[in-house]
């Protein structure tokens, strides 16, 4: 039996997310059974090691036994009470005490709701339409946000999709990611239009592009010079590449964050939150309107708990930041030894590598005309021998607590094998 045949006939695509559908590498999807974890395993009998750990939340590794015991005792109780529960009130407390800038916060079911609920907040709150965010980042794909995004849609070539009005995409001002005069130049002009500036402080859906801490500090300032609101998209980094994510790394504070991935622990739980006093223009306190059936639902405030405690231990990014490191160079050094010109990056435990001339890949246009054909080569040889990797280059890679030596190594002997091929 071909499974995606079988699922292109009743699923668009055959896929619940496009870049699934292997786009960007050539080939067909491979279907999952189960997983253990840093293994795959495959409806086709095949067994991987995982560098995607469901795009970033299975950071402990899958099936966990912490959080499967939290989920199965939760699930016992009630799969949805659509009303509150002290569970979320002990996530928005973990929350806060991970990342202390989140006074206070919503939850709600995935990043994109997270995204898309922090700029209507930052809009309702500012009273100001036009938003700032930057080419190649991705918050999702609601419509003022799905205008030269990354990930899915610069997998696809379609970064700005069809269906997003264009009056509305008229209040979305994109510009070069770390391009500090460019944002200087936004805000000369605009001033006091602009709601918010939204941005992935560590891009992660452009391959992994780090903002400059200079970049990062400057639109801190400018925001708050002009009154308007600073969106850190910390759906991937949040958690992962340290424990207070992104803004603990560069010690800069935004006034919101969004949440999502890690913080579900593979169950559909995301956030956002802030400043209190932002945060208190949310319905029911104030007019701004956000809701959701699902949000808060206990069987996901279980698993992302279970997870956010057990990251939450002396040594755990210390490790998972080394493990990674390990990876990364490994990768490196085969790539040099091929002499395969590659640039990587690594903060916690989030990776990336572009093939590419350059040194450092800081900008967008330096990922967008990186060798994407090397890279497809690299992703099915790396395949075959049993690594399984973001099917796309314009994606990060995830370590989990779960990767041992024992996978490190083996992911880069098969490396150094597919390098000599390239
Ligand atoms: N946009 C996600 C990664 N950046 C991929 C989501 C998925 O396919 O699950």
């Amino acid at each position: 039996m071909n499974h995606f045949d079988d699922a292109r006939e009743f699923i668009a695509g055959g896929v619940n997310s496009p870049v699934r559908a292997f786009a960007g590498v050539g080939g067909e999807p491979v279907f999952m059974k189960s997983a253990k974890g840093a293994w795959l395993h495959t409806e086709d009998g095949r067994e991987l090691i995982d560098y995607i750990g469901s795009w970033g939340p299975m950071i402990l590794g899958h099936c966990h036994p912490a959080v499967i015991d939290a989920v199965t005792t939760t699930a016992q109780n009630s799969l949805s009470f659509g009303a509150p529960c002290v569970l979320e009130t002990r996530m928005a407390r973990k929350i806060h005490e991970l990342m202390p800038q989140m006074e206070k916060l919503r939850m709600v079911s995935s990043g994109t709701e997270a995204t898309m609920s922090a700029i209507r907040l930052a809009r309702g709150h500012t009273g100001r339409d036009k938003i700032i965010k930057f080419e190649g980042c991705y918050h999702g794909h609601s419509d003022s946000l799905l205008i030269k995004a990354g990930s899915g849609a610069l997998t696809l070539g379609v970064p700005s999709s069809p269906g997003v009005p264009a009056g509305l995409a008229e209040h979305t001002i994109t510009l070069s990611f770390n391009d500090t005069d460019a944002v200087r130049s936004a805000f000369n002009e605009l001033g006091e239009q602009i709601a918010c500036v939204i941005l992935e402080p560590i891009a992660g859906n452009m391959n992994m592009v780090p903002g400059d801490v200079e970049f990062l500090q400057m639109l801190r300032d400018e925001c708050t010079r002009t009154g308007t609101i600073l969106i850190f998209d910390e759906v991937m980094t949040g958690f992962r590449v340290a424990k207070g994510g992104a803004q603990a790394v560069y010690g800069i504070a935004p006034d919101l964050t969004t949440l999502g991935k890690i913080v579900g622990g593979g169950m559909p739980a995301a956030a956002f939150g802030g400043r209190a006093e932002i945060m208190s223009s949310i319905a029911p306190d104030g007019p701004v309107y956000q809701a959701g059936t699902l949000s808060g639902n206990p069987v996901a405030m279980a698993a992302g708990l279970a997870t956010l405690e057990n990251i939450d231990v002396d040594g755990f990014y210390e490790d998972l930041s080394a493990k990674t490191r390990q990876l990364v160079d490994g990768l490196k050094g085969a790539a040099d030894d091929a002499s395969v010109p590659m640039a990587v990056e690594q903060e916690g435990g989030m990776f990336g590598f572009v093939f590419t001339d350059d040194d450092k890949v800081r900008r967008f246009d330096q990922v967008a005309g990186a060798d994407i054909e090397r890279f497809r080569h690299f992703f099915h040889g790396m395949l075959d021998a049993g690594v399984y990797l973001a099917p796309s280059a314009f994606e990060a890679g995830f370590v989990s607590a779960a990767h041992g030596d024992a996978e490190i190594e083996r992911t880069v002997t098969a490396a150094r094998e597919v390098m000599k091929g390239l």
